[in-house]
């Protein structure tokens, strides 16, 4: 019999990837959607017709729907991937953002220590949990799984939350919870507002516009906030194969998923540019104190030495794969826009 796999957040760009993951590997998929009034399943339209994946509605923040799945499903498996993720748009929206990414988490813990203790939970924790903990930048240093929490965000404040409740309850109820701090991960399906995305996606029209003759100097600018942050940017697809082996572990822990090198965002700019033929980016760029946080993660590296160890895992797109996927892909949408109409 095929086991059940419960994922929330499955349209978003990680529930995509590992929802062929899983269906890859013979799971029946439960998918949580949200009821929305315009579509919001883009991402997994390619699977919609597989027999082994059901679409079920329900929300984080509402107790009653998550127990009802639950018992109706009894998943083996239970990935939590939902939240409102964006970080900065959490400094004006944070109490939604508690909500839905702290609290819908611990709904989860609840419904499983109550009705399904013997199932396997995935918490998506993140990186910017670390916040500015590391107070002297550059050099070697790195965040792992010891490093000192001080979130700078009502995101990661909710985030940690949610790490540390799946925590307690893995050590007070003996459920099998594990998180898994996962640093930054962009793909061809990364939200539009994200950097890289909205990077990449400018480059793209650029590019057509350039190509149909249209001059330097009148091109539009892309608005960009702080572009001295440094991230350690992988790949989706590696980090969705890190969230089903972190379950396949007897124990659950916490596990530190990352890449191990750090770019700032000057850098993946000069990079995605450069995909392009344009040496300087300067000319296209400005920077826009709309897009300036009132606090930032100025560093992230993380260390993923106990996910290699005990997991056997290593990413496989390094950073240059990613900025060439992801500005192929989006001069390919481009081109396809253009000939459709
Ligand atoms: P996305 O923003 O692409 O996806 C978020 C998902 O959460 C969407 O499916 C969204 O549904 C769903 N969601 C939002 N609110 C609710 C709610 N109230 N009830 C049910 N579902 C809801 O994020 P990613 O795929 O990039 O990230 C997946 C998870 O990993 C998130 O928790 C994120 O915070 C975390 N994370 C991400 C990292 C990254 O670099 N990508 C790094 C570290 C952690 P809808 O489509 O309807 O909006
Ligand atoms: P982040 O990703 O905040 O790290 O969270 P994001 O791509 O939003 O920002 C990365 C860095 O780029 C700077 N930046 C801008 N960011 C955005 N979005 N838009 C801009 O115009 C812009 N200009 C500069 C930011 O200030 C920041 O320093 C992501 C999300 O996926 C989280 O859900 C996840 O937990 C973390 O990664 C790890």
């Amino acid at each position: 019999m095929n086991k059940n796999a419960l994922v929330f957040g499955i349209t978003g760009q990680d529930g995509s990837y590992l929802a062929e993951l899983l269906l890859g590997k013979n799971y029946n998929v439960i998918g949580v959607t949200r009821r929305v009034s315009t579509g919001n399943t883009g991402r997994i339209a390619h699977l919609m017709d597989c027999p082994h994946l059901r679409l079920v509605e329900g929300d984080l923040t509402d107790y009653s729907s998550i127990l009802r799945i639950i018992e109706e499903y009894e998943p083996k498996e239970v990935y939590n991937l939902a939240a409102m993720s964006h970080v900065g748009t959490s400094f004006d929206q944070p109490l939604l953002s508690f909500d839905v990414t702290g609290k819908g988490c611990l709904n989860i813990l609840e419904v499983l220590r109550e009705h399904s203790p013997y199932a396997r939970f995935y918490q998506a924790s993140s990186s910017e949990m670390f916040g500015d903990a590391l107070t002297q930048i550059g050099g070697d240093k790195y965040q792992d799984e010891k490093t000192l929490f001080r979130p700078q965000s009502p995101y990661a404040i909710a985030k940690l939350a949610a790490h540390h409740a799946t925590r307690l309850y893995r050590q007070s109820y003996g459920l099998h919870a594990s998180c898994g701090i996962l640093f930054n991960h962009e793909s061809e399906r990364r939200g539009g507002r994200f950097v890289t995305k909205k990077i990449t996606k400018y480059i793209a029209k650029l590019h057509h516009y350039l190509e149909e003759g249209g001059d330097i100097e009148s091109a539009p600018k892309l608005h960009l906030g702080n572009l001295d942050a440094k991230r350690d940017w992988g790949h989706a697809e590696d980090y969705v194969r890190a969230m089903w082996l972190i379950l396949q572990e007897d124990v659950p822990d916490d596990y530190v998923i990352a890449t191990g090198t750090t770019h700032s965002v000057r850098d993946f700019l000069n990079a995605a540019f450069n995909k392009i033929g344009i040496e300087e980016y300067t000319d296209f760029v400005v920077q826009d104190p709309k897009f300036m946080r009132p606090s930032e993660v100025p560093y992230l590296k993380g260390n993923y030495s106990k996910a290699r160890v005990v997991l056997g895992w290593d990413p496989k797109v390094d950073f240059d794969q990613l900025v060439s996927r992801m500005v192929e892909y989006d001069i390919q949408q481009v081109k396809e826009q253009e000939t459709a109409g």
